[in-house]
């Protein structure tokens, strides 16, 4: 059994040719015909407003997903900072099954740790607060009672706000804090931990642990795989694998968990 691995696609109408690509891996994926799970840790769309959300866009997106979970392909997916909003009706539409963030994978000789990455970023204590009010369930009612219109104008609005707060933010404080990892991977009794969010892919070695972090996609796309005990991430420019496929993609980082 092969378990693939993706996250921060930030997928929207503005990005046709990631949408492509994603269809592309999808089909790819499909085509292989082995046991397989795919697990999605978050921001996989730029923002979800809401599951009442339609577009043509996103309904290719949706089929895409629909095809996976139909051919067997178990499909998880654990919320981002930007599509903490995705609820039941789009997982059951897709076939996915919702997981918490920090969610244990049993491995053959270990446990993987599985979460998008944000909770880690505490150096970032306004972005804390912001991530606190946002995951409430008061919050998300209310956001979720809005019209759609409504939804959207906020959206875009937040995002502006963040935008002008990110140029004024180091590099440093937007990424983990190593004690953060270190408790959460401890209390999980865990020994390696994958997640995205810090759009600094890589294999990071500290302290006898590991920390698998997935690549966000834009002038490339990422893709992990786990089997049996080996962790490898892959690399593609989103033009090479608009053409080649599966074949284009790059190994990066090759680890045994
Ligand atoms: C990140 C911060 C924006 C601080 C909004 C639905 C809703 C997603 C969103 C859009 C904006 C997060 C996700 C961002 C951090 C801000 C503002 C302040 C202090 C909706 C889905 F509810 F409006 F419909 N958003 N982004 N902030 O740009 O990443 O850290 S964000
Ligand atoms: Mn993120």
């Amino acid at each position: 059994m092969i378990r693939y691995f993706i996250s921060d696609l930030h997928l929207s109408d503005k990005r046709s040719d990631l949408i492509r690509a994603f269809v592309k891996m999808s089909k790819a994926l499909i085509a292989r015909d082995e046991k397989a799970e795919l697990y999605i840790l978050g921001d996989f769309y730029e923002a979800w407003i809401g599951d009442d959300f339609q577009a043509d866009w996103n309904t290719e997106i949706e089929n895409a997903l629909t095809d996976l979970s139909k051919s067997g392909i178990s499909l998880y997916f654990l919320h981002g900072n930007r599509d903490f909003l995705i609820g039941s009706d789009w997982v059951n539409r897709v076939g996915a099954t919702l997981i918490q963030e920090q969610t244990e994978l049993p491995l053959e000789n270990s446990t993987l740790l599985l979460t998008h990455g944000d909770e880690y970023c505490l150096e970032d204590t306004e972005y804390q607060a912001f991530r606190k009010k946002v995951r409430s369930k008061a919050w998300q009612e209310h956001i979720l009672a809005m019209p759609l219109e409504q939804r959207i104008a906020l959206a875009a609005q937040l995002r502006n706000d963040s935008k002008s707060m990110a140029t004024e933010k180091s590099m440093a404080i937007m990424d983990i804090t190593p004690s953060a990892v270190e408790d959460s991977l401890s209390q999980h009794n865990c020994k390696s931990v994958i997640h995205g969010h810090t759009h600094r892919p890589n294999v990071h070695k500290t302290d006898g642990y590991l920390r698998c972090v997935l690549g966000d996609w834009d002038k490339s796309i990422w893709l992990a795989t786990v089997e049996h005990n080996t962790y490898t991430q892959y690399k593609a420019s989103v033009e090479e694998f608009l053409q080649r496929g599966l074949l284009g993609l790059e190994v990066i980082h090759k680890e045994i968990l």
